[in-house]
């Protein structure tokens, strides 16, 4: 048998995989959940005909959405992860010994349910003491937690139907005011080849709340184009030189993506998207 899964990205592109089974597939009060088992990539989380995360290629994106922020802040205690129910945001999140406390503000506990059967090498933080687990909606959850966080990280779905309100104005002001002074926070910023538009504009909104923001991408060969990218903003942290050395050495024993050298040039960006910034400024 022949069986293969294609997420289409709007009308004209779509990335196909070979599975070798359906291991799971319900819906869920929030959406459409499905796990795969694929040659190429092991399992695979679909949500809404989305691919989120394999078991193969997800240490990129982890990684890269968790340590160049906690890196960036000095002595980071708090952590909040909105979305990101796979955990390997928070299994990150944890390397860092100061870390204290990490909150996971999912809104749909089968997410949770489904990783930690399927995904085990997500989900090994989740039991940590230190992780305290809030299923509900993650704006609600910012909005009653003024100054709580050193970093928040937003590890969203893309910015369409539901997703889109974890990309607003109104998030970001939210996500703002539930970080401690000096306090750091980075969103998933879509793809450089199907969506740098998008990058562009959430670049162009994150600036009218922080004074600081850089932009930075990588390679995830199971997302549409296969190129992704992150933004990540602050008031008072330069990004291009505020770094945690001695914690990098650390961090860097247990990564297979991040190193000291991949960061040296996280914030250079290839010249054609640099172009689209500058063509958008001068608009
Ligand atoms: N969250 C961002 C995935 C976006 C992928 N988009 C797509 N396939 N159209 C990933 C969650 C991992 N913790």
């Amino acid at each position: 048998m022949d069986l293969w899964f294609s997420e289409t990205h709007e009308t004209d592109l779509r990335m196909s995989c070979r599975v070798k089974q359906v291991l799971y597939h319900k819906k869920s009060k929030y959406q459409d959940v499905l796990v795969l088992d694929t040659l190429r990539f092991g399992r695979m989380l679909v949500l809404d005909g989305c691919v989120m995360t394999t078991e193969r290629d997800e240490f990129v994106y982890h990684e890269l959405i968790a340590h160049p922020a906690l890196l960036a802040c000095d002595n980071p205690k708090d952590v909040c992860v909105v979305g990101g129910g796979d955990g390997g945001t928070v299994r990150e999140v944890l390397k860092h010994p100061s870390v204290e406390r990490v909150v996971l503000a999912e809104i749909d506990q089968d997410v949770i349910d489904v990783c930690r059967e399927f995904f085990p090498g997500h989900t090994t933080g989740l039991n940590d003491p230190r992780v305290e687990i809030q299923v509900g909606d993650g704006f609600e959850y910012l909005k009653q937690h003024p100054g709580d966080f050193d970093v928040i990280l937003s590890d969203s779905t893309d910015p369409i139907g539901p997703g889109v309100v974890l990309f607003s104005a109104k998030y970001f002001d939210l996500a703002k005011s539930a970080m401690k002074q000096g306090g750091c926070f980075v969103t998933q910023a879509e793809g450089m080849w199907c969506r740098s538009h998008s990058a562009v504009s959430i670049r162009n909104e994150l600036l009218n709340h922080f004074t600081n923001c850089e932009w930075y991408g990588a390679p995830i060969p199971t997302y549409p184009g296969g190129y992704w990218s992150f933004l990540i903003a602050s008031d008072i942290i330069d990004f291009r030189e505020s770094l945690d050395r001695n914690r990098q050495k650390l961090i860097e024993k247990t990564t297979k993506y991040y190193s000291a050298k991949l960061q040296a040039g996280l914030f250079s960006m290839p010249r054609f998207l640099l172009l689209e910034f500058e063509n958008d400024l001068s608009h």
